[in-house]
């Protein structure tokens, strides 16, 4: 029988990754998309096929997780096996910003998808995107036992998140799990994400488009994985016997001046003369290091991560500089499933 999955925050970095693995495993996948005035489907563009074509396996629903009373007649209608939560206002920095959104959105939103899962009378297993920010001011390795502590508007709607999924799962019996991810990246990463930000500005530096970048805290320390191996764990969460919570990470940090470092070297560049500092980039309160221990993943699940930060800064100059060499191609990934732990 083949599955169905539905899968919120699909146009993302993860949500296009978790789309492609679950179609290249027969699923048939669903995806909640936000009405925009522009096309907001890029990163999963590749994957669509016109739903009258009799090959089609992916079907996007409007929806918001703001709009509980759509949530619960999207699934009483596709009625999933799997639904994955994903979507969410995700950019730290900016729930400093817009902290009551990011509390509906990313907070408050799962619990009107758990309760459009509980309304609608269906038999399905949950994952929630956890995040290592729930880790905040806690000093590293974290793992599943590590004391929260959310040093940011975003955290705390994610430490609720966290909570109440436990919750359900606890007073429903529900197949319910929490995926406490640390940072993961790709060429498909939202461009404001230091990373990307990094890579990107790389990639225009070295083709004389820009000189300079400006940029915060270059201390911060962060776990660097691949997102593409890191939605096969969300995967495998979703599969295990019995629910429980697990983080992914890789085991190793580095210092955001080290991603630079390398980034600009792998251009040929010498990042202090294309490096600025600008205050706006600082946080009120920041996360100095997270670093995971990704040993219960590895030994319940069997998954490993394969490919660290300083080998992705690299993947990601490489595919910023052939994206920039082919500007008006509007989505060119280097890096695909079958091609892990080769570039
Ligand atoms: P992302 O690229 O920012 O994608 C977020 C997705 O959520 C987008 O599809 C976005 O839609 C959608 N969305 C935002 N608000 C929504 C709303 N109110 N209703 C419905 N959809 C909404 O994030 P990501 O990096 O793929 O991360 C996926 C999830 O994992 C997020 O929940 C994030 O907080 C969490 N997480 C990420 C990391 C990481 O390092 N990437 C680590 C831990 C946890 P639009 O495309 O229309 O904006
Ligand atoms: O910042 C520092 C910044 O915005 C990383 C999200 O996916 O991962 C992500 O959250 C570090 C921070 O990611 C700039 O201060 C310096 O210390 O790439 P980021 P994040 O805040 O770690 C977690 C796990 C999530 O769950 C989130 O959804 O880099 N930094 N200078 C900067 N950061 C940005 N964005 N821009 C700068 O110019």
């Amino acid at each position: 029988m083949k599955k169905r999955a539905l899968i919120t925050g699909v146009t993302g970095q993860d949500g296009s990754y978790l789309a492609e693995l679950l179609l290249a495993k027969g699923y048939e996948v669903h995806g909640l998309i936000r009405r925009a005035s522009t096309f907001n489907t890029a990163r999963i563009d590749h994957l669509y096929v016109d739903p009258h074509d009799p090959d089609a396996k992916l079907f996007l629903h409007y929806g918001d997780l703001s709009d509980g009373a759509r949530l619960v007649t999207l699934l009483a209608s596709i009625n999933p096996d799997e639904v994955y939560n994903l979507a969410a206002q995700s950019h730290v920095r900016v729930s400093f910003d817009e902290p009551e959104h990011t509390a509906d959105t990313t907070g408050t939103g799962t619990v009107r998808l758990l309760e459009a899962v509980r309304l609608s009378g269906i038999e399905t297993r949950f994952y929630q995107a956890s995040s290592s920010e729930l880790y905040g001011a806690t000093p590293p390795p974290q793992n599943e036992e590590t004391r929260f502590y959310p040093r940011s508007p975003y955290a705390a709607a994610k430490l609720y998140s966290y909570w109440i999924t436990k919750n359900y799962r606890e007073a429903y019996d529900m197949f319910a799990v929490n995926g406490i991810l640390f940072n993961h990246e790709s060429p498909r990463r939202g461009e404001t994400f230091v990373t990307r930000k990094i890579t990107r500005a790389v990639a225009a530096i070295k083709a004389g488009r820009q000189e300079f970048v400006y940029m915060g805290n270059l201390d911060a320390v962060r776990d660097w994985g691949y997102a593409a191996e890191y939605v096969e764990g969300m995967w495998r969460m979703l599969q295990a016997d019995v629910p429980d919570d697990y983080v992914l990470a890789t085991g190793t940090g580095i210092t955001v001046r080290e991603f630079i470092e390398i980034s600009f070297g792998h251009a040929g560049l010498n990042w202090e003369d294309h490096v600025r500092f600008d205050e706006r980039y600082l946080r009120p309160t920041e996360v100095d290091a997270l670093i995971g221990d990704p040993s219960k993943a590895r030994e319940k699940l069997g998954w490993t991560p394969t490919i660290d930060g300083r080998q992705l800064a690299k993947i990601m100059v490489d595919a910023d500089i052939t994206a920039l060499e082919h500007a008006g191609d509007p989505w060119i990934d280097t890096v695909h499933l079958d091609s892990w732990g080769t570039k």
